[in-house]
């Protein structure tokens, strides 16, 4: 089995798999395979990671495990915060203990959520209700990339979303496309392919070229299919899609254009107390432009210190605060930057920006990822913030660090699976709001063009279908950049103003920033709209924009 026909099964069953698990499943026979997939009946682990599959296969005996605080301990130990709690869930589960060991064991696992040895904070955690748990993160890999990372990248990429394609009732009878070229004329057939060129013809229809493992073929949408002209010319290279159509000679006829999208029928999840997340990023703190007493008022707000009652009663349910990057503006990111710093070393950077998460209540989780403007590697999936820099947000008892982008869970509980959210800057939201022609020629001027480019992301099912839009770090066994678990909310930043929407049941937020309108920005024609903070109910799944500029 490939590794993405081993990762698609073990979701269905709601399992993730860490990479250091899969390898060792690919070489499984059948019967254990089926026997791992079924082991768990009504609670389990999220993520099967190394140690997990090992007790699993070896399975010597029934073991009575906490999958909820076992994650939380994985957690901790990824985390660098604590591996204790982790050790001593795989003594359990890997030694025929006696009880009277075991007993000592549970023992030491509750000592250890003692205030003082987990932080008070996270012992706070288990109590108030709310849960964070990461579902995706991406390892920062070191090794030198050649040419045949790029071809696996795309090969993950083809095969992961060839899966969703074939779903469609379209495309069941989806042939390679060797058959399809092998086919006399005038056959309707259907493919899936990977877009490797597009032209429009001196008739003005347009023709791509589609590639898959076993070969590549033209494909034609005539201008006069109004029905699917438009978003055949919404099409980018590199991305994947299914066609189906009538063959000519070594060309396919297009009668239908099918995009992986989301499923139709996900349900738009709620859960049962009032509690409110609420997203904000581009704080560019160390910007001469950065609104620090803007971003005073919300943290007087979410402090329950400011606002009407009404207000104050939301700011004490806010339970989650997402930052999706650009925590500073950061120190030679564009040329001339360093007369528009107010501080100029990025250390100093982020101890400003440690010293204003720090005010906020402690009770409140505070998930952060990486920007373009912050200290680390540009190219996706950037990893967490390096320390080196931004060791005072780490230190943070409150703040968890993921990477760009990453897919956290929040607010599970044994009655509740939780929401899932998928955190993107949005760098390569500029390509597409000037490479997109119906988003282009939406009306809507640059500034508001959020929503559209994450419905259209969305529909492509990847974060930045093509090649050039963003810079990537291509890898061998995923593409990093896919969206394969349909989240609940899909939060990004980078645009500087607020755009909220939904599609098909996800959420769409695009967050506002803390950094008055640059000159750049003058220049390239954006309208900024800094400090602004959508504020979303989870029980109701309503959003407000809350503003905490001058002139309210
Ligand atoms: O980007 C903030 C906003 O400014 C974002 O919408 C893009 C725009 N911007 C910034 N730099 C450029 C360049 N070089 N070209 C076009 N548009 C740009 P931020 O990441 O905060 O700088
Ligand atoms: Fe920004
Ligand atoms: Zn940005």
């Amino acid at each position: 089995m490939s590794g993405e026909e081993i990762i698609s099964r073990m979701m269905e069953k709601g399992f993730l798999i860490s990479p250091d698990a899969l390898d060792k499943l690919k070489n499984l026979d059948d019967e254990t395979f089926s026997k791992l997939e079924n082991f768990f009946k009504d609670e389990k682990p999220m993520v099967i990671n190394q140690d997990l599959l090992n007790f699993l296969i070896s399975n010597k005996k029934e073991v009575e495990i906490n999958w909820k605080e076992f994650e939380n301990a994985k957690f901790l130990l990824e985390k660098g915060k604590d591996q204790r709690a982790y050790n001593v869930f795989l003594d359990l589960m890997e030694y025929d203990l006696s009880d009277e060991k075991k007993k000592i064991l549970n023992e030491m696992l509750d000592d250890l959520k003692e205030p003082g040895e987990i932080s008070p904070e996270d012992a706070q955690e288990e109590n108030d209700g709310s849960s964070l748990v990461i579902l995706k993160m991406f390892e920062e890999t070191h090794r030198k990339k050649e040419v045949l990372d790029f071809v696996m990248h795309y090969q993950a990429r083809y095969n992961f979303l060839k899966k969703i394609l074939q779903n469609r009732v379209e495309l069941q009878e989806a042939i390679s496309i060797r058959r399809a070229l092998n086919k006399s004329n005038r056959e309707n057939i259907s493919l899936i392919g990977l877009v490797t060129d597009k032209r429009t013809t001196k008739n003005g229809n347009i023709m791509i070229t589609l590639e898959d493992i076993s070969g590549e073929i033209k494909i034609l949408i005539n201008k006069n299919r109004k029905d699917i002209f438009d978003s055949a010319k919404d099409i980018v290279l590199d991305e994947v899609l299914g066609v189906t159509g009538v063959t000519g000679d070594k060309i396919v006829f297009v009668s239908n254009v099918v995009f992986p999208d989301l499923p139709p029928d996900k349900p738009l999840k709620k859960c049962e107390d009032e509690v409110y997340a609420v997203f904000t990023s581009d704080l560019h703190v160390g910007s001469n432009m950065f609104i620090e007493k803007d971003l005073l008022k919300f943290i007087n707000w979410i402090n329950g210190k400011a606002g009407n009652s009404q207000q104050r009663e939301i700011a004490q349910k806010v339970k989650y605060l997402f930052v999706v990057g650009d925590l500073v503006d950061g120190i030679g990111i564009y040329p001339g930057q360093e007369d528009e710093l107010t501080i100029t070393d990025i250390n100093g950077q982020y101890d400003k920006v440690a010293e204003y998460l720090s005010m906020i209540r402690k009770d409140i989780k505070i998930i952060v990822c990486a920007g373009n403007h912050d200290a680390i590697r540009i190219s996706e999936p950037q990893p967490v913030l390096n320390k080196q820099y931004s060791q005072s947000v780490w230190d943070l008892p409150n703040v968890t660090m993921v990477t760009n982008p990453s897919l956290v869970n929040i607010h599970s509980s044994k009655n509740f699976e939780g929401f899932d959210v998928l955190l993107y800057h949005g760098y390569c939201f500029d390509y597409y709001a000037e490479n997109v022609e119906s988003i282009r020629n939406s009306g809507t001027h640059i500034s508001d063009r959020a929503t559209l480019i994450m419905k259209y992301l969305l529909q492509k099912r990847h974060l930045a279908p093509t090649h050039g839009s963003t810079l990537f770090v291509p890898t061998r066994e995923e593409d990093p950049l896919i969206i394969d678990k349909v989240p609940d909310f899909f939060v990004a930043g980078h645009i500087h103003k607020v755009n909220v929407d939904q599609y098909k049941h996800v959420t769409t937020i695009c967050c506002s920033c803390w950094q008055s309108k640059t000159d750049f920005q003058e220049k390239v024609g954006h309208s900024p709209e800094p400090s602004r903070v959508p504020v979303v109910n989870l029980k109701t799944r309503e959003t407000k924009v809350m503003k905490f500029s001058d002139e309210s």
